[in-house]
């Protein structure tokens, strides 16, 4: 029998003997109950402290745990710094963790951003310039190409694209040129699907075409202003308040008026004509003012004006001086060149 368990015999056999036992006797129960009650408060010391140790390594570091039981006097608590260090390391490695989770996260915000840069660029270069309606809103970046009066740009109506020459200097410029006359380089005697159509080189001699300057005028306030020159550097210039052409169906006839300038107007006189050419006779003369005169135009029958003749006209046609005609400036010879263009009002 263990020293313990010889005590606790003892010490019962103290508590159940009868109070008649000696002097004697109840002297050596009383140092049975002496040794009971120390080894009993040695077992509780004992479990106080291995309940002390393990609370001690569940305590989290940097946060105040619940007081301990107390230590014996004279002895320090024990800690357990293998654990501490553990769970440090456990923290650490989370940190590392969470940290690499959002270097993650940023390169890839790093990577959106780039991919928005490369949209928003794809968004300037083919769906902004989609917006760009006229002359007026044209940008430089956009052009096709540009001289010291303007460029070629597409510009968009209804969904489709119309490449055409901006004028940007000319009376505050934001012009769509129709027609130019510089140096004769082009032909203008063309037939109907040429006019409907266009001809020329736009930064050049040319002609926009019927069906685009239609497009260009529907649905709108235009204005129109044509620019001359003679042959010996002179300038004038003929600006109308009102212009439009009209449909396929009309035979693209000419809306014009409210003439200003210093060309005289030449133009109302043409007010409500048809288009002809030299396959297509609508002009209100006998015979054929296209084929007679050389080129295409909104003739009555048959002119005051007629910038699309032939550049060499004197001489050279069977009209005779008609060439570039301008009647109200130097009807009696032709020009030297001349400009076309409209704007939105
Ligand atoms: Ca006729």
């Amino acid at each position: 029998m263990e020293p313990g368990n010889v005590i606790l015999v003892l010490f019962l056999s103290c508590v159940v003997l009868p109070f008649s036992t000696s002097q004697e006797d109840r002297g050596l129960c009383s140092q049975v109950y002496l040794m009971h009650q120390y080894c009993t408060s040695q077992q509780i010391s004992s479990i106080a402290e291995e309940n002390f140790e393990s609370s001690r390594s569940e305590v989290r570091v940097g946060k105040a745990g619940p007081p301990g039981p107390p230590g014996r006097r004279g002895e320090a608590a024990v800690i357990n710094y293998t654990k501490i260090f553990a769970k440090m390391e456990q923290k650490f490695n989370d940190l590392q963790l969470k940290f690499d989770k959002k270097s993650l996260m940023y390169d890839e915000m790093v990577e959106q951003t780039k991919r928005n840069q490369i949209l928003i660029e794809e968004l300037q270069t083919n769906v902004i310039p989609l917006t760009i309606v006229d002359c007026q809103t044209v940008k430089p970046e956009y052009a096709k190409s540009t001289d010291e009066k303007g460029g070629v740009y597409d510009i968009f109506r209804n969904n489709k694209r119309y490449e055409v020459y901006c004028d940007l200097t000319t009376d505050d410029g934001g012009w769509i040129v129709f027609q130019r006359r510089q140096d004769g380089s082009e032909n203008f005697y063309r037939t109907w699907n040429d006019y409907a159509g266009g001809f020329g080189n736009k930064t050049g001699e040319f002609w926009l075409g019927l069906d685009t300057l239609h497009a260009l005028t529907l649905g709108g306030k235009y204005e129109l202003r044509i620019d001359l020159l003679d042959k010996e550097g002179n300038t004038a210039y003929a600006k109308y308040s009102t212009f439009s052409v009209g449909a396929i169906s009309t035979n693209y006839m000419l809306n014009v008026g409210g003439y200003s300038g210093t060309a005289g107007d030449s133009m109302t006189y043409h007010n409500k004509m048809p288009f002809s050419t030299r396959d297509q006779d609508n002009d209100k003369w006998g015979l054929h003012c296209a084929d007679f005169t050389r080129g295409g135009w909104w003739f009555n029958g048959c002119m005051h004006s007629h910038l699309n003749g032939n550049y060499d006209g004197e001489g050279n046609t069977r009209a005779g001086p008609a060439g570039l005609y301008w009647a109200h400036w130097i009807g009696g010879s032709s020009l030297g060149g001349s400009t076309m263009m409209v704007r939105k009002k």
